[in-house]
């Protein structure tokens, strides 16, 4: 099997002169994509980066995050993806839990790095690769090696560094593209962030797997993407379900549908049957829906031809398993009751940075990786997700993790006590509510938002605070959250 890189690789042997990335009106051809991921490779050897050796992107999405991905990988070392959201509670345990030899970043997004104590040493960039510049690190052991690193949070609250293979890649795009039909001829309009694996583990890796090429832009705004779908240019959009609530708003702005697609995509949040069946309304085509991990990419689908079914995430993509299990016993369950999903395939990644106990318990014994979402799976094989047994928020389609966010707040000198869950949202699914008790009468709300901000992700902060007298608690002093909108209510 082969990498993307390697692939990416003979594409451009092959086809040089096809484009490969489209930006700002600037058509990148694959041979275009090759000198840049090129000029990368050769200044990150000459500046000493050994195989194995990491690379951390903070970047936002332009084609120098594509080549700088792609020249790490030929160069040999392992990526390190990182939201530019970040601020410093989450840059600093990233940063030194995964040790990167280097950081690429822009004069945007740096300002947050210069916060942090880093000793920081500029790049000159060179024109172009050196003329003696061969690079072929590729052999046995390369596929097995760690491609990237992507954060990700269990309900500890501290981010984990999910370690992914080429081989994983690979294998997962392998079945992605052969499921989707993606060819050579496909166009995607790609507006996801390229630093998760929505955008980069599927959107450019589809892509570059496939020969085929993406209009990239560097934040998805509804209108300019109604705009540029009324183009007519593209086979493929992918998307959050905020993005396709969004694009039905905008649809009723408008007296003429876009043309069609041939495939619009949605993931990494739950898309609700309302939605679906409304889009297919306005735009005449039904959302194909798939459920995917960090840790695993993309494990179930809905069929491209067959009953895409609302409210379901499809199947298993080929060559990859999927099953429901009783949440305690861990026995596979029938048809249609409810457990735990846990998935298996090659696509499944190596495990957790420096975490081998946190790696050892999201397995079972024999090899299946619990996803800690909870579903069911009817009896023509459809899953369906019904929940999630990790304590986590999905706003907008971005992970968020109560705990991360109650560590912090409870830093704040006006608090006493904290607990952060989960509430419906029309634009974003869910959003984020911090019930706070104070230790200071003049605690505004504000202030605890405003504190969020200054520490964390701005999309993290809470967009409702409600302030109580007390936390519900157990016997045993645990704060229990199913209990506290009775305490919202009564004003307790
Ligand atoms: C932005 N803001 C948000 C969110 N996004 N707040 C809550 N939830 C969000 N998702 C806040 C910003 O912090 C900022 O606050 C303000 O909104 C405006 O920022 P802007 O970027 O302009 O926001 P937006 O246009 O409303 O962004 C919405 C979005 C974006 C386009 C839906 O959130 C997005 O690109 N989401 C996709 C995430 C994604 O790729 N997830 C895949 C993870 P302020 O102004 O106060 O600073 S991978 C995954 O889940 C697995 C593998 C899978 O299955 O795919
Ligand atoms: P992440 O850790 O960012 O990779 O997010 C993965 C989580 O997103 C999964 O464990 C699910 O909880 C959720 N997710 C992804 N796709 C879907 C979907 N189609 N429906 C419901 N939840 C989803």
């Amino acid at each position: 099997m082969f990498s993307i890189i390697e692939t990416f690789l003979s594409h451009c042997e092959k086809t040089p002169n096809k484009r490969c990335v489209v930006f700002n009106g600037t058509v990148f051809t694959y041979a275009d994509m090759r000198a840049m991921a090129a000029r990368w490779a050769n200044t990150l050897t000459e500046r000493g980066l050994k195989t194995g050796e990491r690379v951390a992107l903070f970047l936002d999405n332009s084609p120098e995050f594509i080549s700088a991905y792609l020249g790490t990988h030929w160069a040999g070392g392992t990526i390190v993806l990182i939201n530019t959201a970040y601020r410093q509670v989450e840059l600093n345990h990233i940063l030194s839990d995964s040790q990167p030899r280097f950081i690429v970043t822009d004069a945007h997004s740096r300002p947050a790095l210069d916060n942090l104590k880093l000793k920081i040493e500029n790049l000159e960039f060179p024109a172009q690769a050196s003329p003696h510049f061969s690079f072929s690190i590729f052999n046995s052991q390369f596929c097995d090696s760690v491609a990237f690193i992507a954060y990700t949070s269990g309900t500890t609250g501290k981010a984990k560094g999910a370690m992914l293979t080429h081989r994983n890649l690979a294998a997962n795009v392998a079945s992605v593209t052969e499921a989707w039909g993606w060819t050579a001829n496909d166009h995607l309009l790609l507006t996801l962030p390229l630093f998760h694996v929505h955008g980069l583990g599927v959107g450019v890796h589809g892509t570059l797997w496939s020969g085929a090429s993406l209009e990239l832009h560097p934040h998805f705004d509804v209108k300019t993407v109604y705009g540029r779908l009324s183009s007519g240019d593209f086979s493929l959009f992918f998307g959050v379900p905020t993005m396709y609530g969004r694009l039905l708003s905008e649809a009723a702005k408008h007296a003429k549908r876009p043309p069609a697609l041939r495939l619009y995509v949605c993931g990494s949040a739950a898309l609700s049957a309302e939605t679906m069946l409304a889009f297919e309304q306005a735009y005449g085509q039904r959302i194909l829906e798939r459920y995917g991990m960090t840790e695993t990419i993309m494990n179930m689908t809905n069929p491209l031809n067959g009953e895409r079914r609302p409210g379901t995430v499809g199947q298993p993509f080929p060559r990859q398993a999927g099953r429901v299990v009783h949440v305690r016993t861990r026995q596979p369950l029938p048809p249609d009751q409810d457990g735990e999903i846990e998935v298996r395939g090659a696509n499944v990644f190596k495990g957790y940075l420096n975490r081998p106990e946190a790696t050892a318990e999201c397995f079972t014994e024999d090899g299946w990786f619990k996803t800690g979402d909870l579903g069911r799976v009817s009896a023509d094989g459809y899953f369906t997700i019904t929940g999630r047994a990790k304590e986590l928020i999905i706003s907008g389609g971005f992970n968020i993790y109560p705990r991360e966010i109650e560590e912090v707040l409870a830093q704040h000198s006006g608090v006493a006590e904290v607990a952060v869950l989960g509430r419906p949202d029309p634009d974003f699914g869910e959003s984020v509510h911090a019930v706070v008790v104070k230790n200071d009468p003049n605690l505004s709300a504000e202030a605890v938002i405003a504190f969020c901000k200054d520490n964390l992700a701005s999309y993290k902060k809470p967009r409702y605070v409600t302030f109580v007298s007390a936390l519900p608690r157990n016997a045993l002093g645990k704060v229990q959250k199913h209990l506290i909108s009775q305490v919202i209510e009564t004003g307790r």
